[in-house]
């Protein structure tokens, strides 16, 4: 492992590049990405790099490694051409917001920090609004303060949890929003905030109301990847069952390396917009479990009602699936299923990857992973 020491910082450089007209400053082509050591800022990190651009990310500070996505794209400063540098920072603290953007200057700047997990949102209600709300608001300001109002193009990591309740589907970008959960309240705050911004300041800001997009660098908390490791342990006999909450809640599933090229294409256009990235799919846990154990020779069979449902290999009878009530919601997003035809016709976006790859691939991921017993992410 590892250790990735953040940038120190350097006296402020603010309006180093103040000479310079629109066109010039932005042709330098410098992103700041916040959540850079998440599953998407990992993935967005890869192909700015790959598409020339400097890019600077955003790392809290943490007493154990939080690294673990972006160590093989890290290289030392010292060395020659590095285009890649980190900085502590924190969306909860704006003066930090403020050194950070004065200093790196960047052309785009992608928003995706976020207290990210819906069951902890619950939990944690304050923290996740001060997170996921105040803090796009702070990165906003932080821009304004820096006089970059006119230089910068801002993403923000809008979601799905914005439409919550079902009031219609499949949903795009005209649907009512109904959230269900304290993230899904604080991340309509900040899609609200970045609209606010772009028509009283007239900022280059865009929504993207992504669905649910996984990888093999998805959390370990999120259903899909608590589900494909569980299959690889269990095929490895590591783990006996996979314990899991409402099965039969349906979701929209891609891959997140298809998401971040759409961010990305959405800071290309003339003008900012707002953007549905989906699959136009939707699949039930349920599913996803079937399938994720078929990949490794199990039929699962499903048995009782409710919080005794069990879900058993249908060969030898062994129960692989139980429900515990501790995953429940104290509200539930029942059913996601996307329309992305804006972003088709608009962007030219369009998701390449099918449920079948994607379960594929994570758990074929994760049975590598399981073997070198991974505890990075
Ligand atoms: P992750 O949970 O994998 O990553 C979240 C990132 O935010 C991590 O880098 C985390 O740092 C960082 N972070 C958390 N709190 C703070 C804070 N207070 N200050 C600075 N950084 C912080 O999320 P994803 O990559 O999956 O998602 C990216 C964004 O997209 C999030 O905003 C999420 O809400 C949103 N989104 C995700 C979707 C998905 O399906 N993945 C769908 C729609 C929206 P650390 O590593 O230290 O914890
Ligand atoms: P979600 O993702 O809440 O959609 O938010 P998650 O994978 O956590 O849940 C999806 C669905 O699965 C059900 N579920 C379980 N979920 C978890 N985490 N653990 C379980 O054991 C379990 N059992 C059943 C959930 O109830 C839910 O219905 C994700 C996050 O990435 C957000 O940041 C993002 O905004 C949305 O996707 C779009």
């Amino acid at each position: 492992m590892m250790y990735i020491m953040a940038e120190a910082f350097t006296p402020n450089k603010m309006g180093a590049h103040s000479k310079l007209t629109v066109e010039e400053y932005r042709a330098r082509k410098v992103a700041l990405i916040t959540g850079v050591t998440g599953q998407d800022g990992s993935y967005l990190v890869e192909f700015l790099l790959e598409k020339g651009y400097e890019v600077h990310g955003i790392i809290r500070r943490s007493s154990s490694f939080n690294t673990g996505r972006i160590e093989h794209i890290y290289r030392d400063r010292h060395e020659t051409g590095v285009k890649f540098f980190l900085h502590h920072g924190d969306l909860t603290d704006s003066t930090c917001l403020v050194h950070i953007i004065s200093k790196v200057q960047p052309t785009e700047l992608y928003n995706l920090a976020a207290q990210s997990h819906v069951k902890v949102s619950f939990d944690m209600s304050e923290y996740t609004g001060d997170v996921d709300a105040l803090g796009t608001l702070r990165l906003l300001d932080a821009i304004r303060t820096c006089g970059l109002t006119d230089r910068v193009r801002f993403y923000q990591a809008s979601t799905s949890e914005l439409y919550g309740k079902v009031m219609e589907t499949p949903q795009k970008e005209t649907t009512p929003f109904y959230p269900r959960s304290p993230y899904g309240v604080a991340k309509l705050y900040g899609y609200w905030i970045v609209r606010n911004y772009r028509e009283s300041y007239h900022m280059f800001t865009c929504n993207g109301i992504l669905f649910n997009h996984e990888s093999p660098r998805r959390g370990r908390t999120f259903v899909t990847r608590k589900i494909t490791r569980a299959v690889a342990d269990i095929h490895l006999g590591r783990q006996e069952c996979l314990y899991l909450g409402n099965i039969d809640a349906k979701r929209d599933w891609g891959h997140a390396r298809d998401y971040i090229q759409g961010m990305w294409l959405m800071l290309q256009q003339d003008e900012p917009d707002d953007f549905v990235l989906a699959t136009g799919k939707t699949y039930t846990v349920r599913s996803f479990v079937e399938k994720a154990f078929q990949k490794t020779g199990h039929t699962i069979v499903w048995e009782g009602e409710g919080v005794n449902e069990v879900g058993k290999d249908a060969e030898t009878g062994k129960v692989l699936v139980r429900i515990d009530p501790k995953y429940f919601r104290p509200a539930e997003v029942e059913l996601l299923l996307g329309d992305p035809t804006k972003a088709k016709t608009a962007l030219g976006w369009e998701p390449t990857v099918t449920f079948d790859q994607l379960v594929d691939e994570m758990v074929t991921e994760d049975i590598k992973a399981s073997l070198n017993d991974s505890k990075l992410m």
